[in-house]
């Protein structure tokens, strides 16, 4: 009977996730076209400047019924204008699918919003567990002067959806009002 070694380590102190077929992902600001509201800014910012990194294990492929995902996300401190430094957001593309995140470090704010375009937040702090229905929109947010880190596990047929998001984005934005984290509401 074997007694096999751990292949895949998950660091509770950093979030970093080392050893077999662990992914990559960066977002740069010259990535971010559409997703803060200040283009203007965006634009006269260093495009290589880096927002937030993700790394992600994928034990089988995308699209897979039944399997799990898992991964973290490093955002940043930063901000494009008065606008907190973010993940693009988005619904699953297979709606139905819920996620959970947990945050390692930092001070951040998850962003919900419903089809409805219902839009609330959630504070995130070492340690907080935060659960996402299933048909709900989600994106982070750095709203703290270090780097923030989050982990999550999702369902590995559940897709992103990141078009709608793009299109119509959500319906508040976190920003710096007076020295102070305000939910914004969009005007259209
Ligand atoms: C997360 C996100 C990650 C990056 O793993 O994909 O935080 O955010 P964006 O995908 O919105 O750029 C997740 O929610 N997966 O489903
Ligand atoms: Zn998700």
């Amino acid at each position: 009977m074997n007694i096999n070694k751990p292949g895949l380590f998950f660091n509770n102190m950093t979030g970093a996730l080392t050893g077999e077929l662990i992914g990559e992902k960066k977002a740069k600001i010259g990535d971010l076209r559409g997703i803060f509201a200040d283009e203007v800014s965006r634009l006269a910012m260093d495009q290589d400047q880096l927002a937030y990194h993700v790394q992600y294990y994928f034990p089988v492929a995308e699209g897979t019924e039944g399997g799990l995902f898992f991964g973290n996300t490093t955002i940043y401190p930063g901000k494009v204008g008065n606008e907190y430094f973010m993940t693009k957001g988005h619904f699953h593309t297979k709606g139905d699918r819920g996620e959970y995140y947990w945050c390692i470090k930092g001070r951040g704010m998850l962003i919900f919003m419903d089809r409805d375009r219902k839009t609330w937040a959630e504070e995130m702090i070492s340690g907080s567990l935060h659960y996402m229905p299933a048909h709900i929109a989600h994106r982070t947010v750095n709203i703290g002067d270090e780097p923030m880190t989050f982990g999550a596990c999702w369902p590995s047929d559940a897709g992103h959806d990141y078009g709608t998001i793009l299109e119509e984005g959500f319906s508040a934005r976190l920003l710096e009002v007076d020295g102070k984290v305000t939910l914004v509401p969009v005007s259209n």
